[in-house]
């Protein structure tokens, strides 16, 4: 009998039409699926996130089982549990003899020269197949990026929905315009009712994943219950069905507000199971466009959110692979403070800080404004170490993996690649989170007030980092008008909030 292909399965590849599972053969390949101590480590993940994967790993392989492939499954309590996929790997390798190694390319730099080694360490042909589950090979990617001088994301989008024909009425955009964008940045709205995402009780299961994670990972970040998580295409599937008819009419609308007491407002949710395969980009826009067609949801909330998956999604992960491994190291501004521990405990005054830090500990999610401009905003204007905010938003968030992870924290929040994916910093200070939140209702800082012991730290944050980087940032077009103002204030008045800043950053 042919000796087997091993086809190793990884925690974010959990889509029964992955390239590898397409090419292998489920009358002799083996499937090889390992829950292992480095992926949970290498950054301590949030606990939610851990359980999410895990949880939703052995749901995958029991899906496979019934679709008749032969799946070895290894559980993290396995006592001979070798800890990481090249140890697995190996034990496999002595378990099952095969004639080679299949896999889809994995997500991460880090996990892919791992691969590339074990044609060596094992002394078989290794075959890594392209990702095909994202619209955008990585050749694609690099023939639209050569001979640029900038890569926008608005200019690859347009091509990107060319190419799929999403919202399209032959080669013109649907209703004229490419981008709705301009009609999405409503601030919110006490009366707004909000379905939040759809919930899902654990079954045994889960159960005893969340049972698992609870003993072996209780000194990481994050709660664990309530844990209500899709971990089944089938329920990913209903949870993407209940966030067309609740929330996709106002997602466009209200996609920039924040609210103290409403975490997802109209958002979908749905990045983590996009990320871990349990749902598919291009069966998520087909509805969402459908939506639209049908009527049920207007052309500014279609188009912005086809956008962040056809648009951001895929360009993200275009600059992570043209640009690592040095992507990693940038770091333009030459920031290098720790990150504050308010970031894992949420002790702050700062109400909207410590109201996006909070939820992020018991929900493993915040809204993406929240990641930019409260959390991320925040470490660039105190000149936090990017690396170190790579690290928490890699840990913290039950979507992040690097490929996607990387450039939204690194390039578009701290803008440390200088401006390679973004064309110019992210940063406000108080003014703009009051106008888009009701968090400073309930702060102990005035968010009118720039010196004094009650003013809002952002003011002068915003100001004070503005003036450090000058020599970096003046001659940046986007950036003249807030020189200009920066100019005119008084000296003594810029003196003040360089002193206002400086003693705040000396409490941090
Ligand atoms: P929605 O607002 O409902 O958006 C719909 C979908 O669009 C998302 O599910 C997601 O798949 C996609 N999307 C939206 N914005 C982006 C974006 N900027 N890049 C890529 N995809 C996008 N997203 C991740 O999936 N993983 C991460 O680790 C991650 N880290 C981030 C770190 C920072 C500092 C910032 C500023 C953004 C990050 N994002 C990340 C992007 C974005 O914040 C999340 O995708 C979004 O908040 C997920 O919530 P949602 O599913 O409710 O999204
Ligand atoms: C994130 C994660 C965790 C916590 N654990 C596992 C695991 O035990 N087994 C596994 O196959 N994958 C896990 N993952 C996801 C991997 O880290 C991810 O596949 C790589 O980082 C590539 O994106
Ligand atoms: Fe945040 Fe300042 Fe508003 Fe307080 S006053 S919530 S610190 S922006």
């Amino acid at each position: 009998m042919t000796a087997p292909r091993l086809v190793h399965i990884l925690g974010d590849q959990l889509s029964p039409d992955l390239a590898s599972l397409r090419a292998a053969d489920p009358g002799r390949d083996i499937v090889l699926m390992c829950e292992v101590a480095e992926e949970a480590n290498y950054v301590r993940h949030h606990k939610k996130k851990i359980a999410l994967i895990f949880a939703a790993m052995r749901h995958f392989a029991d899906a496979l089982r019934v679709a008749g492939w032969q799946v070895d499954y290894i559980r993290l309590d396995d006592p001979d549990n070798a800890g990481s996929f090249t140890g697995e790997v190996a034990r496999a390798v002595a378990r099952h003899r095969p004639a080679s190694i299949l896999v889809t390319e994995p997500g991460e730099w880090r996990v892919r020269e791992a691969m590339r080694g074990w044609h060596e360490a094992f002394d078989l042909p290794v075959e890594i197949l392209e990702d095909d589950r994202f619209l955008c090979s990585h050749r694609e990617f690099s023939s639209w990026a050569a001979g640029r001088k900038q890569l926008r994301m608005e200019y690859f989008y347009r091509e990107m929905r060319r190419r799929t024909g999403f919202l399209m009425q032959g080669d013109a955009p649907e209703g004229g315009k490419w981008n709705y964008d301009a009609e999405n940045r409503k601030p919110p709205r006490d009366d707004l009712s909000m379905p939040g995402p759809l919930r899902f009780q654990p079954d045994a299961e889960t159960r005893d994943v969340l049972h698992m994670v609870g003993a072996r990972f209780a000194d990481h970040f994050g709660d664990l219950e309530p844990f209500w998580f899709a971990v089944t295409r089938q329920q990913a599937k209903a949870a993407l069905s209940h966030f067309i008819a609740e929330a996709l009419p106002r997602f466009g609308d209200y996609q920039d507000a924040m609210l103290q007491d409403e975490r997802f407002l109209y958002h979908s949710v749905l990045s983590a199971y996009l990320n871990i395969g349990l749902l598919g980009p291009l069966d998520v826009c087909k509805e969402v466009e459908a939506a639209y067609r049908s009527g049920q949801a207007p052309l500014n909330a279609a188009e912005g959110f086809i956008r962040q998956i056809i648009g951001w999604r895929e360009f993200v992960r275009g600059i992570y692979w043209r640009e690592m491994p040095g992507y990693v190291e940038r770091n333009f501004f030459g920031h290098d403070r720790p990150l504050p521990d308010f970031y894992w405990s949420a002790e702050t005054d700062m109400a909207c800080l410590r109201a996006s830090i909070t939820q992020t500990k018991e929900e493993a999610y915040a809204h993406h404004i929240q990641r930019l401009m409260i959390t991320g905003n925040f470490a660039m204007l105190a000149g936090i170490d990017p690396k170190a905010v790579h690290e928490w938003y890699l840990s913290v968030y039950a979507d992040a993996f690097e490929w996607v992870e990387l450039p939204n924290t690194l390039g578009m929040s701290q803008f440390a690649d200088g401006g390679l994916l973004g064309s110019k910093p992210y940063a406000a200070g108080g003014n703009y989170i009051n106008r888009m939140s009701d968090y400073c209702t309930g702060c102990r800082f005035d968010v009118k007030q720039k010196t004094g012991s009650d003013a809002c730290p952002f003011n002068t944050l915003y100001w004070d980092f503005l003036a450090r980087h000058e020599d970096r940032l003046r001659g940046n077009p986007r950036l003249a008008q807030v020189y200009r103002t920066w100019d005119r204030m008084a000296d003594e008045t810029r003196l003040s909030y360089r002193d206002q800043a400086a003693g705040f950053l000396a409490t941090l």
